[in-house]
């Protein structure tokens, strides 16, 4: 039985709850202001995905018109420089954690001993500068972990880890400021050094890791005109995280600019976009420049010599014309050079970098004007050696690569009636002549001889008061009623059709023979290469179209095994010898694909007949985790039973395999054979280094060609 007292202990309790409950219901207004106030407080994200052309085109102009920045790689792998335990390590210097497989503990010692105490953030900022470059984008962090900057949210930078108490992104930043330089980080997603930054725990570090450090850096430094992201292609980062990452970046600095690695669009080191749409400011090719010109925003960078990091021993170094050269390109074709340089564990850039930046400087000094502001010209450039840019005065510059004898002729430029032609960094007026056909031909003083005389050592830039060219617009190649045939295979003949616009004369050239001018349908009988140009009176010839012709004999029969996959089936057996090869999107009906599955092809050709050569059309796109055969064979009988091996190609791919097609050709004299078996073995699985791996691995062929005599 409860006792009295107990009983009024409680009801007191019960009254106090009560009354607390009362004061806290009371306190329930107070407490939902509070919580939206501090919610308003908390400033609304804004949406930058979603920013107009017009505003990106503001964000992008200083990019834009700068075209030429500094890329540096360094890190605590500038102390091994590219040995581990006495011995070289394989590959570029920034990778020997990875290459050497060194644990993080060692990898630390590297990081403890790295002091750079000659570091001085004012000369490598004026090397920049007196290279002509208008930016610099150092390795905040790379894939070792290690911080360059004075993080608060880890102890693994300068000065957590090593005697150097000294910040040199603080330092860089004042130099860059002082300087008119723009500062810009790079930072990789990938982190071979945080425990959680791989599997499960990923999300962690995303949140309480790689975010906090970037807003650091984007709220410590300044203005930071583009954050460079890398090690985007682990499987735990996925492009909707780059969505996210970018529109938080973006509302911590605004004018950001961030290039597409923070996201997966990237197709491989060709470094633009894959089909789609996928998030940030500009493609980053790598190692490589971009075959024709772009309209889109891109960027290509590239190293010195053959790796990022600093490598005592690596001093394969382009040349200075080389990198003039690759400066030219890219601008001309639309994209910005990034070009690296690799400081040593001191903190000093190889001489062999600054000999080269100062003479690129040089070149500047009198060709600025192709680099800076400077905008696309309706051509990027003709051949090898000549390449377009339009200066922001509007003037058309066609620099020279390779210094020409007497005289160079442009087939796209027309003068205008009376207009002089000028040479950058020089006075002399050149003298020119406008030939309908070939174009205009420039004359250059007999003095020019002597490269003493030139204006510039490496790549001269002549000016012009150029008409906007007329060019004609190129021909068309058809055959079979099919138009704009590149690639065909015909059996006894094939009649070709050429047609241009109204009013343009047709010129066409059977592989090497003479230009012939077209009057009526051509008959090929063999395999050929057709090339065609067009040219109206008072245009420029339009540049040449090309066609190949494959003579292939029929096929009595023809046995696939296994079947394709029902998704890559195209038109089955048939599609291997119906002369209409794919195209570079995989699913356009025309590739047969076999999942993890190897081939093998059996042709019959009804009699013995001479081989003289064989083709089978592959495609690679590693990003759709198709590959190339890991072996392919061509076997050749003439029985059926007894086969010999005429040919046969073996590749283990590497995640520096470039996509695209190829065909395998097989040149044979002669052999005589009435069957020809195709052994295509499959990579079977995709390799550790690829975002798939495991995963089963597709191989995608298409037109086997078998040419007899
Ligand atoms: O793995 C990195 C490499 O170390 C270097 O940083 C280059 C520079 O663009 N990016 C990655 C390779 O694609």
């Amino acid at each position: 039985m409860i006792s009295l007292i107990r009983m009024s202990e409680i009801s007191v309790s019960l009254l106090s709850h009560f009354k607390i409950l009362l004061s806290m219901k009371k306190m329930i207004p107070l407490l939902v202001l509070i919580l939206s106030m501090m919610a308003c407080s908390q400033p609304k994200q804004k949406d930058y995905l979603n920013e107009s052309p017009g505003q990106k085109d503001e964000r992008m102009k200083w990019w834009r018109d700068a075209g030429f920045g500094m890329f540096i790689h360094w890190g605590p792998y500038a102390v091994p420089a590219g040995y581990y335990k006495g011995e070289p390590v394989p590959g570029v210097g920034e990778w020997i954690m990875s290459s050497a497989k060194i644990p993080v503990a060692e990898y630390e010692v590297f990081a403890r001993d790295f002091n750079p105490v000659d570091f001085d953030a004012d000369e490598w900022v004026k090397l920049a500068k007196s290279a002509g470059m208008k930016y610099i984008v150092i390795t905040s962090k790379h894939h070792d972990g290690f911080c360059l900057w004075d993080s608060k949210v880890t102890d693994y930078d300068f000065a957590g880890f090593t005697a150097f108490k000294r910040d040199p992104l603080k330092e860089l930043a004042e130099a860059c400021h002082k300087e008119g330089i723009v500062l810009c980080f790079y930072h990789s997603i990938m982190d071979w050094h945080h425990a959680e930054a791989k599997g499960e725990s990923f999300a962690t570090y995303r949140e309480n890791y790689l975010k906090p450090q970037l807003k650091e850096l984007l709220t410590n430094y300044g203005p930071i005109g583009a954050l460079w992201f890398d090690g985007e292609w682990i499987e735990e980062w996925t492009e909707e995280q780059g969505r996210d990452l970018y529109n938080y970046l973006r509302n911590i600095q605004p004018e950001l600019i961030i290039n597409n690695r923070v996201g997966k669009g990237r197709d491989g080191m060709q470094g633009m976009n894959k089909a789609g749409e996928f998030v940030g400011d500009f493609g980053t090719p790598e190692q490589e420049i971009l075959d024709v010109a772009s309209k889109l925003d891109w960027e290509a960078c590239m190293t010195m010599n053959d790796t990022w990091g600093y490598k005592k021993d690596d001093h394969n170094w382009k040349s200075t014309r080389e990198l003039v050269f690759n400066l030219v390109d890219v601008v001309a074709k639309g994209g910005n050079y990034l070009l690296n340089v690799g400081p040593d564990a001191q903190g000093i850039i190889p001489a062999e970098s600054t000999q080269r930046l100062e003479a690129i400087g040089e070149w500047m000094k009198n060709n600025h004007s192709v680099v800076y502001n400077s905008r696309q010209w309706v051509k990027y450039g003709e051949g090898e050696d000549v390449r377009y840019t339009v200066s922001k005065e509007g003037r058309l510059q066609a620099t020279i690569l390779e210094m020409p004898g007497g005289q160079k002729t442009f087939r796209y430029i027309h003068p205008k009636e009376g207009s002089e032609v000028s040479v950058l960094g020089s006075d002399v007026k050149l003298k020119w002549l406008f030939d309908e056909v070939k174009g205009t031909t420039v004359f250059f003083p007999e003095s020019w001889n002597n490269e003493e005389n030139w204006s510039d050592l490496f790549a001269m830039t002549l000016v012009f008061d150029s008409q906007q060219p007329q060019v004609t617009a190129p021909p068309v190649i058809s055959y079979n009623d099919k138009a704009g045939v590149t690639k065909e295979m015909f059996g006894e003949k094939a009649r070709v059709e050429l047609t241009a616009v109204e009013g343009a004369r047709i010129f066409y050239q059977l592989n090497e023979g003479p230009v012939k001018v077209y009057q009526s349908p051509i008959e090929v009988t063999q395999t050929t290469t057709l090339s065609v140009y067009a040219q109206k009176a008072g245009f420029v010839a339009s540049e040449a179209v090309k066609a190949e012709f494959f003579h292939t004999s029929a096929f009595k029969e023809l046995t696939l095994n296994p079947e394709p996959s029902t998704n890559y089936r195209a038109n089955g057996n048939l599609s291997l010898f119906d002369g209409e090869r794919g195209s570079d999107n995989f699913k356009d009906g025309k590739w047969l694909g076999f999942e993890g599955d190897d081939v093998e092809i059996i042709v019959d050709l009804g009699t013995v007949k001479k081989i003289k050569e064989i083709r089978l059309s592959c495609m690679q796109n590693l990003g759709g985790w198709i590959f190339y055969p890991q072996q392919l064979s061509y076997e050749l009988s003439r029985d059926g039973s007894t086969y010999t091996t005429a040919y046969t190609y073996q590749h283990q791919v590497t995640k520096d395999d470039p996509n695209g097609f190829s065909e395998f050709p097989a040149m044979l004299k002669d052999t005589q054979a009435r069957y020809i078996k195709v052994n295509a073995r499959n990579v079977g699985v995709c390799p550790a280094w690829h975002d798939g791996s495991g995963g089963k691995a597709w191989m995608f062929i298409d037109e086997l060609m078998v040419e007899t005599r």
